[in-house]
Parts: C-alpha cells; structure tokens; sequence
C-alpha cells in the first residue's frame, strides 16, 4: 500500500479524541475529526469512568472519519480497568485512579511483597493508584469475586470494537504485575498476592491485530469492513515518545499533560536500589524499548486551580504568570497530597507554608508557582534519569499539551541548562498512529524511521537556556534538602 487512512483514538483524563490520519511512507497529514469530553462521575462515594460515553465517543469519532479506514488503535491513561464477568458484562463502572480507595492499599501489598522485590521483579515506581495497589483495594468485594477477566481502558475499548481480549504490553506494564525483563505477567507476583492469573488475557505487542470492528459496529460508523484493530502503544505515554521528534539517543522527553512524565528510553530496565529509591519507573515502550522516568504531577495542578476559579480564559492568566518573579515559591510536583480532586490554590499554600515560603496570593502568582514547580521537578527527573541510566542527555523533548505551553516550555529549558524542542501537541495520537501504518506496512523501520516522519510533518518550536541555572540548583536545594 502507498498511504493509509488510520484513525488514532487518544483518551486522557479530560477529553478523548479521534484523530483522522492520512500517511505515506514520507509524510503524515491529520486532523482532528471528533473530541468530547471525559467527565469522571463521583457515585455511591466512589469516583468513576464513565465508560460508556467514552466508548459512544470512539464511534461518533469513528463516523466522522467515514466512509473509507485502514484501522483503528486505541491508547488512554493507564492503569485503570473493567472487570468483566462469566458471561462478558461488564461488572460495573471502572473506578477512576483518582479514588481513594487506596488509601493504605500500598502498604497492604507490600506486607505481602516487599516493595523492594516488588520492584525488582516489574521495575515501577509506587503511585498509590498502580492497578496492583487498587486490585487490594478490591480484594473480598463480589465484583472481583465474580471477575473473569480484568481489561485496562484502552484493551476495553478494543473489546467492545472487536470481540478480543488481550493486554496490550506497554499499559500492561504500569499494573505493577509484569516481569520488566521478560515483558510478561509475573504469575509468582499474582499466586502471593492471591490474585487469579485467568483474570489477565494474554499479552500482545505493540503492531498485533487484535481483530477487525464487529459487524454492528461497521453499522452504527457507517464504516465498510473489514477494518483491522491494531494494538498500538496503548499506554497514551508510550505513544507520545514513539513520535518523540528526537534525532539519536541523547535526548530525555517530558510527556506532559495532566501528568509530566519525565525520563530517558532505554534498551533495558534498570532495576536498581538507587531507581527505586528515587521512585523512577521502568515502563515497557514499544519495539521492546523501557521509559525509564518518573511520574510528576503535571499540569493537573493547573488544571484543577483553574476549576476552582470557575475556569477563567488561560491565555491572559499565563501572560500574567510570565510577569511574576521567578521561583517566589515552589512546591514538590511529586507530593501525592495533590492527588485527589478539590481546592489545588488552597493544597498548593499549605505546601509553600509547610516548606516556610510566602504561599502565592493572586492566581497569576499560582500559575508561576505551578509552572516554576513543574520547570524544578522537570530538572530533577532529567538529571536524575541521566543519572541512573549513565545516559548522556543533549536535549529536552516536551511533546503532549504542555508544548503549546510557551512558559512551560521557557522555563523547562532554563532549569535544565539544555535546550528544549516542543512539540507534537498531539504526540500521542501520532505514536498510535505510526505503528498502525507499520503495521499496515505502509512505514517501515524502526523508531528513528517513525521519528523522521514526525519531524518531517510536524512543526517544533526550539527554546534555548537562559541564564539563572544557578538559582534553579539553589531553589532544588532549598526545596529538596540532602
Ligand atoms: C498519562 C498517564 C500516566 C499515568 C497516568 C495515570 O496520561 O497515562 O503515564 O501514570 O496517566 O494512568
């Protein structure tokens, strides 16, 4: 085939997106062909994922991009799952990572595996929502007893649109239950943590067909058959760094959007002392690579400022950030306090009262602690990465919504000392959509191919650094003490 027409369907935290995308072997063209909302459902005390709107979502995107589609491939957040039952229902909404119920869960497990040999066995850092730490969380409730397979968001989605059942590798990975060496479920993890094995379908590969969309589902999209499912990095961030617009190996990436996920790829985990301790992860990436990085706050912190301020146009706000001294206050990007939902302004001034620094008054100063804190936890996880990894870093990839954040961007490069290249905005959306035309064999090679095409097709903004990288290492310092 000379081109193929694949649609990207890319879920985050707050909206989902099907993206159309036209590519040949020397150019891609997209557009966005559908977005609609995410809004999670707080119900019975528990915080979940409306499921099903998400999944009408996928079709009304999947008819915009009628009538004729090469494939389809579906990434989203990770960790979270539906449960489904003997006869294939799904046993109720899949409760969002947000939701405290597991408060404690992570202790609970590693009563049972110590966190050390947890994290010598699948390489990933404790987030107290990793889908090992909410499967305890479960343990006992009817719905898991009456589980029969266990499908992450993305494997869900691919189910309702084909009939198959698979675990996808790169999100199979941050549940905490794969072997970070071999790729594959670690059945000794599940036989001590009492969890059933038959729960977990078998693990595929990035560029596997899973199968093609069901016959109603060619209905209801208008869409003519067969159309082929691919399993594409279904983890959203493994999808961002595959179109890492990165020339070579020495560049560390900032996937951002509600999270910063900030690290170096690699051809091997690491599985140090030293990682673990600084809460790096390990997470598999596609053509058999490893993220090596940590999960920083993101722009969650902006985001749910800008909720309880009733949501003022973001445009002036950071204009006005950008005329606020620099580093008046900064706050740890990486404190699970700023987790759950609900008044971020008021979290984020008890983190700069807690750490003796004036808290921000006026919400341009707030948005210029969360970005100067966000730019700090950049810098820390960069260093940190070429640290551990013994990987030499040149420059700073910032893909996801956050390259269209120009201070986001400026102040990145600053607190690295390294130049930053933003963009794609929809990285993740491009890295699915690359492994489904090589799949389709219309791209070949491999990730420094696809990466060409990226750079070829999209345009990149380039920061350099600014001076001040001395007043960075002293807020570091003053911030993260030893
Ligand atoms: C980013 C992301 C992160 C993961 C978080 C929760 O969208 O996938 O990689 O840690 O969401 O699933």
């Amino acid at each position: 085939t000379a081109r193929a027409r694949v649609a990207a369907v890319d879920l985050g935290a707050s909206s989902g997106r099907v993206m159309a995308f036209d590519i040949a072997p020397d150019r891609m063209n997209f557009t966005e062909a559908h977005r609609f909302p995410n809004r999670p459902v707080r119900l019975g005390g528990t915080l979940h994922w409306d499921v099903l709107a998400l999944h009408r979502g996928v079709l009304d995107g999947l008819r915009a991009v009628e009538p004729r589609l090469d494939a389809v491939g579906v990434d989203s957040w990770a960790v979270d799952y539906g449960l489904l039952d003997a006869t294939g229902a799904l046993l109720g909404n899949p409760v969002h990572y947000r939701d405290a119920r597991t408060d404690g869960a992570a202790d609970a497990v590693h009563a049972r595996v110590p966190a050390a040999e947890l994290y010598g066995v699948t390489g990933v850092q404790v987030l107290p929502f990793n889908t090992v730490y909410q499967l305890a969380a479960a343990a006992g409730t009817p719905q898991l007893a009456a589980a029969r397979q266990l499908l992450l968001v993305p494997d869900l989605l691919g189910h309702w649109l084909t009939g198959a059942r698979v675990a996808e590798v790169t999100n199979a990975s941050t549940t905490g239950l794969l072997d970070a060496r071999t790729r594959t479920w670690s059945r000794e993890l599940m036989a001590r943590l009492d969890l059933d094995p038959d729960l977990f379908p078998p693990l595929v590969e990035a560029g596997t067909v899973v199968g093609d969309l069901l016959p109603h589902v060619l209905a209801e999209t208008g869409l003519t058959g067969p159309v082929p499912v691919v399993a594409v990095g279904s983890h959203d961030t493994a999808s961002a760094v595959v179109a890492v617009p990165a020339e070579g190996s020495r560049f560390a990436y900032v996937a951002t959007g509600t999270w910063s996920l900030v690290g170096v790829e690699l051809a091997g985990p690491v599985l140090t002392g030293a990682g673990r301790r600084a809460n790096f992860s390990n997470e598999l990436g596609v053509d058999g690579t490893v993220r090596h990085l940590r999960n920083v706050m993101g722009l969650w912190l902006l985001q749910e400022c800008l909720r309880e301020w009733g949501d003022p146009a973001l445009g002036p706000l950071l204009a006005a950030a950008a005329d606020e001294p620099a580093l008046a206050a900064v706050v740890d990007a990486g404190d699970p306090a700023f987790i759950p939902p609900g008044d971020m302004p008021a979290r984020l001034a008890a983190a700069c009262a807690r750490t003796g620094q004036p808290p921000p008054t006026t919400p341009a100063a707030v948005v210029r602690c969360v970005l100067d804190s966000l730019a700090l936890a950049h810098r820390r996880a960069v260093r940190e990465a070429a640290d551990l990894s013994g990987r030499q870093v040149d420059v700073v990839h910032v893909v996801g919504g956050g390259a269209r954040n120009a201070l986001l961007c400026r102040l990145t490069a600053d607190a690295c000392g390294l130049p930053v290249v933003a963009g794609p905005v929809e990285a993740a959306a491009c890295g699915n959509a690359l492994v489904q035309a090589r799949a389709l064999g219309v791209v070949s090679g491999g990730l420094a191919e696809l990466r060409a095409l990226v750079r070829a097709s999209t345009g990149l903004a380039r920061y350099e650094p600014g001076g001040g990288t001395g007043d960075w290492r002293a807020a570091e310092e003053r911030l993260f003490p030893g």
